[in-house]
């Protein structure tokens, strides 16, 4: 995945015309789309192939199996063109082993604490062992609440070497500042891209905003 705006658009608009129309609008921006059931359920699986000829897809199937059915979800997404994975964490190492082997050196991101306040009562409580357990399996990257940036923080520290994404921008109330000054290396925006009367306005000014920051 490119490095260059740090943006990864979250395409969770189900009016599939309209999706293809925003991402054709802000595929100059961002450095890579992120699609999650809504989108696939709308549009059938055959949109992550559309998607991957305009932009990186990564498939936030937020997977959670055992690791032969982990193994047979991530192969076929690989298949039709997704260049990453979200996965979570507490199915445990043997889980993530094979998920990262499935893969076949795309990228993996791996679930910590999610960004929702529901993501207080259970995930926050084993964040860091996630992000170490990511660490040792041999992801690419973490998922950490922009809601939440000095958490960025202490999980960065459980994986020095492993790239945060944080979403929780915009609608659920996060800066991408602050995410990035905590040490996020890409912020996920949906809603206040997607739902924007102007996405490439809204996009162009994330981009600008996280750039004035040290880039
Ligand atoms: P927006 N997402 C999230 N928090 O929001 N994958 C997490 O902890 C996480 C995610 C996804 O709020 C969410 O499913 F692990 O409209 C949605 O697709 O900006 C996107 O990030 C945020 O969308």
């Amino acid at each position: 995945m490119k490095m260059d705006s740090r943006l990864i658009l979250a395409l969770d608009e189900t009016d599939v015309p309209k999706a293809l129309h925003v991402l054709d609008e802000v595929c100059g921006i961002i450095d890579a789309v992120k699609i999650n059931w809504p989108l696939i359920l709308s549009a059938g699986p055959e949109i992550i192939t559309t998607l991957s000829q305009k932009a990186d897809v990564i498939c936030d199937f937020k997977i959670a199996d055992i690791p032969n059915t982990d193994r047979l979800i991530i192969e076929q997404s690989v298949k039709r063109g997704a260049s990453g994975v979200i996965v979570h964490a507490f199915t445990g190492t043997d889980s993530l082993k094979e998920c990262v082997s499935a893969a076949g050196g795309r990228d993996v991101f791996v679930v910590t604490e999610m960004s929702h306040p529901g993501g207080q009562e259970f995930t926050a409580k084993h964040a860091e062992e996630f992000a170490a357990m990511a660490a040792e399996c041999g992801a690419s990257g973490l998922i950490a609440p922009a809601t939440r940036p000095e958490r960025i923080k202490k999980i960065k520290e459980s994986a020095p070497g492993l790239l945060i994404l944080s979403p929780g921008v915009g609608a659920q109330g996060g800066s991408a500042s602050n995410a990035v000054l905590n040490g996020a290396d890409y912020v996920i925006v949906g809603r206040s891209i997607y739902g924007s009367s102007d996405p490439k306005d809204a996009a162009q000014k994330l981009a600008d905003e996280i750039k004035a920051l040290r880039f």
